[in-house]
């Protein structure tokens, strides 16, 4: 009737969504057995601690009265070598403390700290033989990463480091920026970078102690290679055989959203960065990193501080996923850690005091979708302890985790665990009386024991091709199991009574709001899910004629944090052009667009709109912004929507890029048309 590893999802499938492809993020030599042996302390920990620390904290984020900058400083503030090679005699952080800065690490409830050994300006945290671009060289003259190591000993956390590949001080690194026109390239000789390479993380694998993880970067410039990555990992491992290593040692790393692409490509864990999975992949090993406010190095004018209450979430979030978080703090010149950061540390560490065992050696929830917060798990012998992460703290006092077929044994308030809670099971669900305020503002806990591994009976999926249609909408209700389903459509729970599914999709031709539910005979198996179809009018079309193919373009160049207002920049180019391109560009960054002119759509309907870009982006239909991907990101992407009837609308898109990658890619998805990028064969011109 049910297999366990059978599950229906929880969610509205309205686009097939690329489903990402792991490789199994194995070394090169290692086995699975292995793998599991040198993870198993990180899997316990679950939390950690980032440090981006160095030179480019002196400016601190300014430069010449543009304030948005940080670690990247010397590359976005296009900083000569010479002139950024001043701030090494200034190095001089009078007030580190490696002591207090690994306390505040523990006393937050973090495991490990990965500090920058070297980050892409190629300055050394600690004393480097090989190097006299290190903090020996500075007035400070003394070894960092050495004093913490003591203290990270001390303490029992772990030291782990993150080292750039990409290297814009050394003579041999390449490529060179492009903006550094003066800098010449002549007898640069990689391998012989490499070799220098691999001499500092000999150093910093031989002088420091056991380190936990070799937290590698920048790896995406040409010039590195897989088959660098596949040796790298090994000559790492050649030094510590348990140390763990991430996947960007390698080419296998997809964009910002971390994980390791399928094939060989060596790291023990995915590196999603300031973004969380959707969802868990089970077997897969991966940690999100974030800054607590915009910037991994120290900027002082950024003050756009995540809440405690988002931190404490986005942590529950990551471990009920099966991940590990990476928090960041910039530390600033002088060597202590901002008020801010030291504030939220604080008040994390006291909210794991109490609920750090929901955290530490948990594993992914059983559950795909909870709607008052998040579950992480531990198996204790036969039973299962489920860590109920309650965010929303329910009005009526009953917390209802549905669709759990085991029996209940014993529920209890982490903050109160002498008192054990009233737990009933009514229908599908577990039901827990909790009292009326919640114990814990951000995320109060409560420790549920069932018998047993969980057995989860995820509700129906309802699936469309959208939630909002035009005319009428087909809706199918799909399980994988073999329970029935029943369905109302005036937006009440589905009961023994309600109308049986009989498996040919519903045609919805005004608003309504679905509910299906699972049900073996008469009796509720699973909760109720729920999804709203919204009927809408299109958009008339254009009374154009005479139109070309392609798009107006205007090409502008600019050093911008986010969208200008391009109507108020002199274009350095303008023409017409076939799709969104970005040929007539004349330099790699600090470039932007608009382009304009006329989409065809095939036919009436809700159309979703999607951008993906870095940096940022907007799109304009009819002179309404639709999607809004603005700001300074990796690709990511964003989506709207917008009904049209079938003909012609006015389309805009603008973009900007800073630095580093760049790409824009615009794609539409509507009737009888699965997400693709826009057709240069839709675009036209007047
Ligand atoms: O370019 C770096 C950036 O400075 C920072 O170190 C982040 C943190 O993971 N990694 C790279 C951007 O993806």
């Amino acid at each position: 009737m049910f297999s366990q590893k059978l599950k229906a999802c929880f969610f509205i499938v309205l686009i097939v969504g690329l489903v990402t492809t792991c490789g199994s993020p194995q070394s090169t030599q290692s086995t699975s057995e292995d793998h599991d042996t040198r993870m198993e302390w990180w899997r316990e920990a679950r939390f950690g601690m980032f440090i981006h620390w160095g030179l480019y904290a002196i400016p601190a984020g300014e430069w010449k009265g543009t304030t948005n900058h940080a670690e990247w400083i010397r590359t976005t503030a296009q900083i000569p070598l010479e002139e950024y090679d001043q701030f090494l005699g200034q190095f001089n952080p009078v007030k580190f403390d490696a002591e207090a800065w690994v306390k505040m690490a523990k006393d937050a409830g973090m495991k490990y700290i990965t500090i920058t050994s070297k980050h892409h300006d190629g300055f050394a945290l600690y004393d480097s033989q090989v190097s006299d671009y290190d903090v020996m060289a500075s007035p400070f003259k003394r070894d960092i990463l050495k004093e913490l190591a003591e203290a990270c000993r001390k303490e029992g956390i772990k030291l782990c480091f993150y080292h750039s590949i990409m290297d814009w001080h050394h003579p041999d690194y390449l490529p060179r920026r492009n903006w550094e026109t003066n800098r010449s390239a002549e007898g640069a000789d990689f391998p012989r970078f490499v070799d220098y390479m691999k001499s500092q993380l000999k150093e910093l694998l031989t002088n420091y102690g056991d380190i936990g993880v070799l937290w590698f970067d920048g790896e995406w410039e040409d010039t590195w290679t897989h088959e660098e990555g596949l040796a790298l990992y090994d000559y790492v491992r050649s030094f510590q055989s348990d140390i763990i290593i991430n996947n960007r040692v390698d080419k296998g790393r997809q964009g910002m959203q971390g994980l390791t692409a399928e094939g060989d490509f060596a790291g023990d864990f995915g590196t999603p960065e300031q973004e969380i999975p959707d969802k868990g992949l089970p077997g897969i090993d991966w940690e999100s990193c974030m800054t607590m406010n915009d910037h991994w190095g120290y900027n002082k004018h950024d003050d756009n501080w995540k809440s405690t209450e988002d931190l404490i979430q986005k942590l529950a979030d990551i471990a009920s996923k099966g991940g590990n978080f990476l928090l960041n703090i910039g530390p600033k010149a002088d060597g202590t850690f901002p008020d801010e950061s030291v504030e939220r540390l604080k008040a994390i560490g006291n909210w794991m005091d109490v609920n750090g065992e929901s955290i530490y050696g948990t594993e992914a929830s059983p559950f795909e979708h909870l709607s008052w917060g998040r579950v992480t798990q531990k198996q204790s012998g036969n039973e299962t302890r489920l860590y109920l992460h309650v965010f929303d703290w329910p009005a009526d006092g009953k917390l209802r985790l549905s669709g759990i077929k085991n029996k209940g044994i014993r529920a209890r308030l982490l903050k109160n665990p002498e008192v054990n809670l009233v737990l009933e099971r009514h229908e599908d669900a577990l039901v827990i009386d909790l009292p009326m305020d919640s114990p814990d503002p951000y995320d109060a806990v409560i420790s549920l024991e069932i018998e047993g591994k969980p057995e989860v009976v995820e509700p129906p999926v309802i699936a469309a091709e959208d939630t909002r249609f035009v005319g009428a909408v087909e809706v199918e209700l799909t399980s994988e199991t073999t329970y029935s389903i029943r369905y109302t459509l005036d937006g009440t729970t589905p009961v023994a009574g309600s109308q049986l599914y009989a498996g040919s999709a519903l045609s919805i031709d005004q608003t309504t709001e679905v509910q299906a539910r699972l049900f073996d005979g008469n009796t509720p198996v699973s909760g109720p899910v729920s999804a709203n179809f919204i009927a809408v009018t299109t958009q008339a079309a254009k009374n154009v004629s005479n139109l070309k193919t392609g798009l107006n373009y205007r090409y502008f160049e600019g050093d911008w944090n986010q969208l200008p207002d391009f109507d108020k920049l002199k274009p350095r180019k303008t023409g017409n052009i076939s799709d969104f391109d970005f040929a007539p560009r004349t330099q790699e960054e600090h470039f932007g667009f608009e382009y304009t002119g006329y989409l065809n759509i095939p036919s009436d309907g809700s159309y979703r709109f999607y951008l993906s870009s870095d940096d940022g982006s907007r799109l304009y239909i009819n002179g309404e912004l639709v999607v809004d991907n603005d700001g300074l990101h990796g690709m990511v992407e964003k989506e709207g929507w917008v009904a049209l009837a079938k003909g012609h609308h006015s389309i805009k898109v603008t973009f900007f890029e800073k630095g580093g990658g760049d790409g824009l890619e615009v794609s539409w998805k509507g009737p009888g048309v699965g997400k693709v990028n826009v057709p240069a064969s839709a675009l036209f011109r007047k």
